[in-house]
């Protein structure tokens, strides 16, 4: 599940989700930027840091392309495995990149470029962090043997699993892609467009992953925008109250009564033996 802060980590582990996806385009939009790597490394690090720290679920970082050649993207990968990310996430975009579903000239990286950037990553995080190779070939409107090339060049350079990303509004894309690749690595999916398709086919397709990439910044741009203009129109907050969370939720979900024992503990010791 996707997570962009601490808020929405600390969610989604509540929901169950064993493994969180920290999105690039949740993160920016938290932020306020687009994502077109206005965010920069420093920032993607410290949100990467919220989340950890609020789920304490494994967290595979969405690191764009790695902010630029071989060398950007091993000090990025050195400073995710400092704030305890999983794992990697690595396009085979072009810095600057912008987001898959924006506009259709997205250059590609060249194979041979990008197997550097992954090289440069596993050797120097293998030990400690997942690298995933992610796969914009279909999205830049080539074609599926070109996908396939760049899925074996990958794992050749030392890539743990693939993403195989799409922008078709079915799955037969990434259906044809798993069929022609065999498993040789783990597939990860970001079903953001094919969303209609039921799981237990990616469990059939043996897919190992699905990245629900962008759903909860997007429920909280939904909820915000609701509140926000009821709110404003009706000069109060009373017909919002119900539909919002108590504070006790929040007090809850950050563990506010573990704080106040400790305050027992730190602050009135003496208290307490008595
Ligand atoms: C992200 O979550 O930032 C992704 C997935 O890269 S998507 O936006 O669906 O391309
Ligand atoms: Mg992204």
């Amino acid at each position: 599940m996707e997570a962009h802060d601490g808020l929405s980590a600390a969610i989604a582990a509540r929901a169950g989700f064993k493994g969180l996806w920290a999105s690039g385009l949740s993160i920016a939009c938290s932020l306020g930027y687009r994502d077109a790597n206005e965010a920069s490394w420093r920032e993607l690090v410290d949100a990467v840091e919220r989340i950890v720290d609020s789920s304490q679920l494994p967290v595979l970082v969405d690191a764009d392309g790695g902010f630029g050649n071989f060398n950007n993207a091993r000090l990025l990968a050195r400073k995710l495995r400092e704030r305890g990310a999983a794992g990697i996430a690595l396009e085979d975009s072009c810095y600057p990149k912008v987001n898959s579903f924006v506009g259709d000239r997205h250059p590609l990286a060249g194979i041979d470029e990008f197997c550097g950037r992954l090289r440069a990553v596993k050797d120097t995080a293998a030990k400690d962090l997942i690298l995933v190779a992610r796969i914009e070939a279909l999205i830049a409107g080539y074609e599926m043997h070109e996908a396939i090339a760049r899925a074996h060049a990958y794992r050749e350079a030392g890539a743990d699993a693939i993403i195989i990303h799409s922008r078709s509004s079915s799955a037969d894309q990434i259906l044809a892609f798993t069929r022609a690749w065999q498993n040789r690595l783990p597939v990860v999916i970001v079903p953001t467009k094919y969303f209609r398709t039921p799981t237990c086919e990616y469990r059939r397709a043996r897919i190992s992953t699905v990245i629900w990439a962008n759903h909860s910044v997007r429920a909280a741009a939904a909820a915000m925008r609701k509140v926000c203009g009821r709110i404003f129109a009706e000069q109060s907050a009373a017909s919002v109250d119900s539909d919002i969370a108590p504070l006790d939720e929040l007090f809850e979900l950050f563990g506010y009564d573990e704080l106040a024992k400790a305050e027992a503990r730190y602050l009135h010791p003496d208290e307490l033996q008595q």
